[in-house]
């Protein structure tokens, strides 16, 4: 039984009786008092359950934001991991062709290596015929550039041969059948005018395959003697001055 019922049970005229007008006024005040002060913790108490209730949406709101931006930041990473995987994966697949290519490249190479070293023994074996022909005599060759029959000698003779000597038909024949211009042969009658000499210092005692009407000293001036390629094999030498300009057949 708390205060209030105790002064609602006590008789309102005993309490005028024992204590007169100025206590009844009294009692009211406090009685006033009282329930403004209850008014006031009531008032007091709804603030704090308001402000508990604010807090608790606040923290609510700053969960779900928390929550929702870790979501999308897993979300992020996840899809990131996926990309990260795919090319992982995409590389992988380049580096397995790069290996295949790879490998194909190293046997093409030695494949290469294998040929290369074929084509050098190839090479090697055709030179060495090549210098046991040279070695031998009736290797023909031409000089490199037109000079005069004195120039063309020397140039066969640098090169251990000297102007092609033709004593036969058959030579002859040959000689006429690869050579393609005008070309110095190893005759002229430069000692002795009319008495035609091999280089050899043989005298020419057969008639020779001349042109018609060669040959012919024009002018007094023409001692030394080309084959002309373009006219018949069998008479193609001229007699023409020896400061002309030919390439020579040399002769080794
Ligand atoms: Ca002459
Ligand atoms: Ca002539």
């Amino acid at each position: 039984m708390d205060s209030e019922d105790i002064y609602a049970n006590v008789p309102s005229r005993d309490i005028q009786d024992s204590t007169g007008p100025q206590t009844q006024n009294h009692n009211q005040d406090e009685e006033k008092a009282r329930k403004h002060r209850g008014s006031r913790c009531v008032l007091v108490l709804l603030v704090i359950l308001g402000l508990i209730c604010a807090l608790l949406l606040l923290f609510i709101t700053l969960q779900h934001i928390s929550i929702t931006a870790e979501r999308d930041l897993f979300k992020t990473y996840k899809n990131t991991v996926e990309e990260l995987n795919h090319t992982i994966s995409s590389l992988q697949h380049d580096n397995t062709d790069l290996e295949t290519d790879k490998q194909q490249l190293e046997d093409k190479y030695n494949s290469l290596s294998l040929e290369k070293l074929e084509l050098e023994n190839n090479i090697t074996s055709l030179s060495a015929e090549l210098m046991k022909a040279r070695s031998k005599p009736g290797w023909f060759f031409m000089s490199t550039e037109a000079m005069s029959w004195s120039e063309s000698r020397q140039f066969c003779r640098n090169h251990g041969a000297d102007l092609v000597i033709i004593k036969s038909e058959e030579k002859q024949r040959f000689i006429s059948s690869f050579v393609k211009e005008r070309v110095w042969i190893g005759l002229s009658d430069i000692q002795t005018e009319g008495t035609m000499k091999w280089v050899d210092n043989s005298i020419l005692n057969n008639q020779g395959f001349w042109l018609k009407g060669e040959p012919n000293d024009q002018d007094g001036i023409e001692d030394c003697i080309e084959l002309i390629s373009t006219e018949p094999a069998l008479n193609n030498w001229n007699d023409l001055p020896c400061s002309k300009n030919r390439k020579g057949i040399c002769e080794k």
